[in-house]
């Protein structure tokens, strides 16, 4: 009987496991070059902000250096990271985005 009971609860711990998955913020890094309106545009293209929410995030990463853009699990935020250099390599502008894992 206890042993059957120990068995339910490593299978509540797995399933707990599978709900949550790891989560990764994509953050978008500030440089000298990339314009203001490139990076809305991709903010709004990729990260899918609406422009005001786009022009915020734009000047919070202006001002602090970087900002998360977006929360997502690892193949996304990878995914997320490429359109982000794909597009800024054919405008010929430095933006950069990385990925951190979320706490
Ligand atoms: N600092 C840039 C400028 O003054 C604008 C900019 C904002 C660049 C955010 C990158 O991720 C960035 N033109």
């Amino acid at each position: 009987m206890a042993d059957k009971k120990r068995d339910l609860d490593l299978e509540t711990d797995v399933q707990t496991d599978l709900d949550k998955p790891k989560m990764y913020k994509v953050l978008l890094l500030n440089d000298d070059y990339t314009t203001m309106d490139f990076v809305i545009d991709v903010l709004m293209d990729i990260f899918a902000k609406d422009e005001v929410e786009a022009i915020d995030l734009m000047l919070k990463i202006h001002e602090k250096n970087s900002a998360v853009c977006g929360v997502y699990v690892y193949d996304i935020a990878e995914t997320k990271v490429i359109q982000v250099e794909n597009r800024a390599r054919k405008s010929e502008f430095p933006l950069r985005a990385i990925i951190e894992e979320e706490e």
